[in-house]
């Protein structure tokens, strides 16, 4: 029994030095979860940075699908001459690159009606191509002649 009491004194002191702890190791713990928390947000990171590889290919991949810029060789040739794109409409197949070289003076563009897809504004003498990966028939135009108006028709 006396073991017993003093085994119970022993956990009270325990208990004391740990009631007192807490209150003298206040700030270390404080830093110690200002640690925790950039290893948290550094965890938290990268499953988002492990899932955005996995998401991003294949939503760069549908999003290429149906027409990218590109920097690759033409494989099918236009052209921009006097304020009209030619050929007219201009044939492709999936998978080919559209390069439209400017032949004017004045910039032009070849842009998509639909979504975000065109070349930059293409000085005279310049080339911007457009690879189409979807069949479908292509509504464009130019952004500074919204006038000028072309087809470009994606056969598989
Ligand atoms: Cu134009």
């Amino acid at each position: 029994m006396p073991r017993i009491i003093l085994a119970a004194t022993a956990l009270i002191a325990i208990f004391a030095l740990a009631a007192c702890s807490p209150g003298a190791s206040a700030r270390p713990s404080s830093a110690a979860s200002q640690a925790a928390s950039p290893s948290a947000a550094a965890s938290a990171a990268s499953p988002a940075a492990s899932a955005s590889p996995d998401s991003s290919p294949s939503a760069a991949g549908s999003a290429s699908a149906a027409c990218a810029p590109s920097t690759d060789d033409a494989t099918v040739d236009a052209t921009i001459a006097d304020f009209a794109f030619d050929p007219e409409p201009l044939q492709a197949k999936v998978g080919d690159t559209v390069g439209w070289t400017n032949e004017d003076a004045a910039p032009h563009t070849a842009t998509l009606d639909e979504g975000d897809c065109g070349t930059e504004s293409l000085a005279q003498g310049a080339t911007g191509a457009l690879t189409f990966g979807a069949a479908g028939t292509y509504a464009y135009h130019c952004e500074i002649h919204p006038n000028m108006k072309g087809t470009v028709e994606v056969t598989e």
